[in-house]
Formats: structure tokens, C-alpha cells, sequence
């Protein structure tokens, strides 16, 4: 979930769950909650290119991504990176 809504409507620059461990070959979706966000592989704020949302999407797009390699993929919205907006998918 990419900015679900929080307490009486704010919205939560938050990626739900933040860490997620998935096996080897498994297709992780994101769907957009509220809109103005970005998924960005990358660490520490700075976008790699492994994988990305192609911009900021609204509430409603959905993006996938098969992770067929073994590893620790760090993700980010640029948007608000700056305000902790980042999540990890472990492939093992
Ligand atoms: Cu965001």
C-alpha cells in the first residue's frame, strides 16, 4: 500500500508494510491509496532505475514487479523521501 490515509483523513506518507520478505520469483504489488506518490528502487533516497513507478501516480494505479534474484531491495517515494517515505523487499 503506497500512502494509505491515516487518522481522520490525513494521508500518510508511508509505504505499508514498510519491509516486506517475499521468495524468489514472487510478483509484489503496489497499489496507490492516495495519490501524489512515486516507487523508486533505490537507497537512501537516490533512485537506482531497478524498478520505478515512472513518476508520480494517483490513488488507484497499481504497479508490479517480479523479483526473480535473491537480495535486499530498498525502495522510496521521491516525493517524500525527505520525510522517511521508504520501504525495503527482502527476496530470499
Ligand atoms: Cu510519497
Amino acid at each position: 500500500m503506497v500512502g494509505q490515509t491515516g487518522a481522520y483523513g490525513t494521508t500518510s506518507n508511508v509505504f505499508s508494510p514498510v519491509n516486506l520478505t517475499v521468495g524468489v520469483g514472487t510478483t509484489v504489488t503496489w497499489t496507490w491509496v492516495t495519490s501524489g506518490h512515486t516507487v523508486d528502487s533505490g537507497p537512501d533516497c537516490s533512485p537506482d532505475g531497478r524498478f520505478s513507478s515512472n513518476g508520480a501516480q494517483a490513488a488507484g494505479f497499481t504497479m508490479t514487479h517480479q523479483f526473480n534474484t535473491a537480495g535486499t531491495y530498498p525502495y522510496l517515494c521521491t516525493t517524500h523521501c525527505g520525510v522517511g517515505m521508504k520501504g525495503t523487499i527482502t527476496v530470499q
